[in-house]
């Protein structure tokens, strides 16, 4: 399969990884849209929200709480951030491996048009 995101998980191609567990791996995005921006991954390749299952909840709720860990390590907790899953074209995704967007360090607009 001819996935970026896996690529980066196996260490085929370089990332700034900032977490990394059996389950789960973080990284900063090479285009970041706030002073803080990474990635958080899953290590098995979905490609889109749709395709999650309920043997999945736990994988995703960890992508979720490695989030708001590197938040919190980060020093966003108190002061706010925001995560973002974006799916298929409407939504905004390019990468087709689910990923978990952690954005911060300054006050973030909304909506997102
Ligand atoms: P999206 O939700 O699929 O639009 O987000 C994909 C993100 O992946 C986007 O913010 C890109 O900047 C980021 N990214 C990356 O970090 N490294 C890469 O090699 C590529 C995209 I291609």
């Amino acid at each position: 399969m001819d996935c970026l995101f896996c690529k980066i998980v196996n260490q085929e191609i370089p990332a700034d990884i900032l977490y990394e567990d059996d389950l789960v791996i973080a990284f900063s995005d090479i285009n970041p849209q706030a002073p803080f921006h990474c990635l958080v991954i899953p290590k098995k390749h979905i490609s889109t929200l749709n395709d999650i299952t309920e043997q999945d909840r736990e994988l995703v709720g960890h992508m979720v709480t490695t989030a708001g860990k590197i938040a919190a390590d980060k020093g966003f907790a108190q002061e706010g951030y925001r995560t973002v899953f974006n799916c298929n074209s409407h939504g905004g995704q390019t990468v087709y491996h689910i990923h978990l967007h952690v954005l911060g360090g300054k006050p973030l607009g909304w909506p997102p048009y």
